[in-house]
């Protein structure tokens, strides 16, 4: 068996997606998403000019060979550009696989651990009352577990709010849009966002909070003890992990579970937090993290330490990743959410899926392969449009995580 074409395809149905469709001398064909939010463009470079030449007449049986090929062969590892690339390829050839073995991919996996997979949903309100307000929605919806993001009094543009409720989308601007940043404000705020919200629906439900990079260790720490009453799912990249060390000094101060991971690359980016058991959640993805082969070795890895999975899916993970990551999300021991921001109606016509939502669950259905097409011809109907993310300032004008 031989692979004899692969192409990128490049869509803006609402929101930028790059997707890679690799065909088979059998006609089997497979698809992987290989969107970088703000940054599209690079990956599309690396993939046809520097990644599919090196396909062509492969055997798209091998997997791991193939996998081992992109990441060890580029003799430059690591990085988001490179992970996303082969995050495509090897999702593409899952797809392949499982098509070929007439099976859904969970199946080839290893088989259904669960009947479900448990989503969170993400309520943004410009407001305090707003925000409590979404969150209801959330609920009323079906949703067993929320995220709650909320405009904070006297920051402008706050992460997580605003341009779009059911289809929060961050890119949006030809430029990147400025936004302002007050850790002190923020830090005001928050705990009694969750008062309110415990007050209003009770500890039933699940709730979490990103913090989106925002503070320093100790401050983290503060605001994780500062929620401890409210007994949250998780608090989410409560501050940058470049040094895994960091978030010893948070762990040191709450019990508050902690989360990190949506722009890892590799194992290596989570090895310490993970062996150290600095952190409970493990959101790497996917499309962020060189596809099912490598994820699968993260949370193997993670189901050591009792760490479980809490995989990225916000709008800018296409249909392709969501529906790859509710097959694995069906099969992985150590599963423990799956974050789900819904695509727009646009984007789900372009990407044609089997999976479902109800009760709060998400269902993949039983079409061999990861469930997930592309209708090219709909595909090219929505030209690419430059779009980035927001970046952040401190109110003296100085550089801060966005
Ligand atoms: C986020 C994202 O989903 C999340 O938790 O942090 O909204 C993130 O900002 C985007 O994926 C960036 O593209
Ligand atoms: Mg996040």
């Amino acid at each position: 068996m031989k692979i004899t074409a692969a192409r990128v395809i490049v869509t803006c149905p609402g929101r930028n997606f790059v997707t890679l469709k690799i065909e088979t001398d059998q006609g089997v064909y497979g698809i992987g998403d290989a969107t970088l939010n703000g940054r599209e463009l690079s990956v599309v470079s690396y993939l046809e000019d520097h990644v599919i030449p090196c396909l062509i007449g492969k055997d798209p049986r091998r997997i791991e060979d193939i996998w081992q090929y992109l990441y060890r062969g580029a003799y430059w590892r690591r990085g988001p550009v490179t992970m996303r690339a082969i995050a495509a390829v090897d999702v593409a050839l899952w797809d392949i696989k499982a098509k070929m073995a007439g099976m859904p991919l969970y199946d080839l996996l290893g088989g259904r651990s669960r009947d479900g997979v448990l989503v969170y949903g993400h309520a943004n309100g410009a407001d305090l009352s707003e925000t409590i307000d979404e969150v209801g929605r959330y609920i009323d919806m079906g949703y067993k577990a929320v995220r709650a993001q909320s405009g904070i009094p006297g920051i402008a543009l706050a992460y997580g709010v605003g341009r779009g409720k059911l289809y929060y989308e961050p890119a949006d601007a030809a430029l990147p849009t400025e936004t302002v940043w007050d850790t002190r404000k923020y830090l005001n705020f928050i705990p009694g966002l969750f008062d309110k919200l415990r007050e209003t629906y009770g500890f039933d439900v699940e709730l979490l909070h990103d913090v989106h990079h925002r503070l320093t260790p100790i401050e983290a720490g503060q605001l994780g003890k500062a929620v401890e009453p409210h007994k949250l799912f998780w608090l989410e990249d409560v501050t940058p992990a470049e040094n895994q060390e960091a978030f010893k000094l948070v762990r040191q101060h709450t019990t508050t579970p902690l989360a990190v991971g949506e722009i890892f690359n590799t194992i290596w980016d989570c090895k310490d937090l993970i062996a150290n058991q600095y952190i409970d959640f493990i959101r790497t993805t996917i499309v962020g993290t060189g596809g099912v082969t490598h994820l699968r070795r993260i949370a193997d890895f993670a189901a050591i330490y009792q760490v479980r999975t809490g995989s990225h899916g916000a709008t800018d993970l296409s249909p392709v990743t969501m529906g790859a990551a509710l097959h694995f999300d069906t099969w992985v021991p150590n599963f423990g959410i799956q974050e789900y921001m819904r695509h727009s109606e646009e984007t789900d016509a372009v990407f044609p899926h089997d999976y479902q939502f109800n009760d709060g669950r998400l269902h993949v259905g039983d079409t061999p392969g990861h469930g997930v097409d592309i209708d090219e011809t709909l595909a090219a109907k929505y030209p690419y449009r430059p779009a980035y993310l927001p970046v952040a300032r401190l109110e003296d004008g100085a550089m801060w995580n966005w």
